[in-house]
């Protein structure tokens, strides 16, 4: 196993140079991402040709913005021709490994990155990167939070805010990269000088063929990390732990039980040990709420004295931290009971996180676009802790197959349907909760349309 570490050293290493004047860049997706990267590459001189899977008629925004510029675009169906010329490609995080254009540049050798790694070989800046199943926006935020009531100029971005490619033409101390398995895929030199892998549960199964797959897409966070550099690791994540053998950076860790050197709980405070110091933080003095979140601001804080910031600016900026939109955000109380919006909760592992986080009756909304994967594991939970669950979209009849028997369960048409039956069900002292363990894009457009929608809802009633 590799040293432990309290602090990253300088980098030795000399980065990789990418040459892009003059050079064909196949720019595959043209949203968020896409979009992001056709701008970074034409003004460094490359020619893009874009392409989305999208009929020319849906992709007005996008045509919009490559007029002026050096490219040629192509859409609907694709052709291995578009191919021809072409130095190097570049895929949205949504495009899945097999889109044909992709195993086409496989088989001509053509380079194939994300546009993490394109960002990562021009960025100056250092960089913490966060990955995990759940919890990743919470600890970038927080981890962010950390570093700037240190002093520092950071940006967060990657899965979270503006893509990470549009950060690196700017002047920054360091940068928070919150990234997803799907970004992590076509990673080779993205060398994040901290690390940290929260925790793995099923998610994405109708991208990746099982959860080893999965969880190695989001290993390579540490692909190109080096003696000096830190991997910031969840002991009580036998996946996530399990890792540490294999990795060249030094390792820090957190979890529950008491160890001589990274973070744990011990009664009611949050440990930080390293470098012959020891810091302490009541959990009460916690805004954050639940156990997951515990690990979240272990995490955060392993990796914000790795990046240097002083014990009093983490410990300062812990204490403030109000949580994120979307994630077990507390909307209001009416009739004593308590409603919280956690459409950020997208898979099974976070619905149970957040469901723990109660100890009170729980009148669950659950539902949506089905990701592959059971339900059955929430049982025991819904079992214990749901009053009503609520079940709406696509996913409505599975889950109904798997929970129904644990509670009493009705499907609903929508989610005005859904926040009504919810308020008729819910008792003084119960708790109100969004989580729907699924995706949104069966009524919504993202998660944070369908959490917006929610909270103006409860807010109507
Ligand atoms: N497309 C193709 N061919 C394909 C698949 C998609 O052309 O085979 C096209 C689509 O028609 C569309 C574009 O690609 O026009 C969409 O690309 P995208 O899905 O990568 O969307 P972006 O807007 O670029 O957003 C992506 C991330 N999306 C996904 O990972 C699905 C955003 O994460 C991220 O914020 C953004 O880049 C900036 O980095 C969202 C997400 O849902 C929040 N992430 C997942 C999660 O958190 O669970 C991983």
């Amino acid at each position: 196993m590799s040293s432990v570490a309290t602090s990253v050293e300088p980098a030795t290493d000399g980065k990789p140079v990418m040459e892009l004047e003059g050079k064909n860049i196949m720019v595959l997706g043209l949203a968020r991402t896409g979009l992001a990267v056709v701008r970074f590459v034409t003004r460094r001189g490359a020619r893009v040709v874009g392409v989305d899977a999208r009929a020319a008629g849906q992709m007005e925004q996008a045509r919009a913005e490559l007029a002026p510029l050096p490219a040629v675009c192509h859409f609907g169906a694709e052709n291995p021709a578009w191919l021809d010329g072409v130095d190097a490609v570049v895929p949205s995080p949504g495009v899945p490994r097999d889109n044909p254009l992709l195993v086409e540049a496989a088989r001509r050798g053509v380079e194939v990155l994300s546009e993490i790694e394109l960002a990562s070989r021009f960025a100056s800046m250092p960089l913490a990167a966060v990955t995990g199943t759940n919890g990743k926006t919470t600890t970038t935020s927080l981890l962010t939070a950390m570093l700037e009531a240190a002093g520092q100029r950071v940006f967060a971005g990657g899965n979270i805010g503006k893509p990470f490619i549009d950060y690196v033409d700017e002047d920054w101390d360091w940068g928070v990269v919150e990234v997803s398995s799907f970004q992590l895929e076509w990673v080779r030199e993205f060398r994040p000088r901290v690390a940290l892998f929260l925790n793995l549960s099923e998610d994405h199964l109708d991208r990746y063929d099982g959860l080893e797959s999965y969880g190695a897409a989001k290993a390579r966070i540490f692909a190109a990390q080096q003696p000096g550099d830190v991997a910031v690791l969840n002991r009580d994540d036998p996946w996530v732990w399990g890792l540490r053998r294999r990795l060249s950076s030094g390792v820090v860790s957190f979890g529950w039980s008491e160890v001589d050197a990274g973070a744990f709980v011990a009664g009611d405070e949050i440990v930080w040990r390293g470098g012959g110091a020891e810091e302490r933080l009541p959990l009460r003095d916690l805004r954050l709420l639940g156990v997951h979140n515990v690990e979240n601001v272990m995490a955060a804080l392993c990796a914000a004295r790795a990046a240097g910031a002083g014990a009093r600016a983490v410990e300062t900026a812990a204490r403030r931290f109000p949580g994120i939109e979307h994630r077990l955000e507390f909307v209001r109380e009416l009739d004593g009971a308590r409603y919280y919006n956690d459409s950020k909760g997208t898979n099974v592992g976070a619905v149970e996180k957040s469901l723990a986080s109660f100890d009170v009756p729980v009148v669950l909304i659950a539902g949506g676009v089905h990701k592959g994967g059971s339900y059955d594991t929430l049982a025991p939970l819904v079992r214990e802790r749901v009053r009503k669950l609520i079940l709406l979209g696509a996913s409505a009849p599975l889950m109904r197959t798997a929970l129904g028997a644990s509670a009493d369960t009705v499907v609903v048409n929508d989610l005005p349907a859904a926040v009504c039956v919810a308020r008729a069900a819910a008792r003084p002292g119960d708790v109100v909760l969004l989580s729907p363990g699924c995706s949104s894009f069966d009524m919504f457009e993202n998660y944070a349309e369908r959490g917006r929608a929610f909270k103006e809802l409860v807010q109507a009633l």
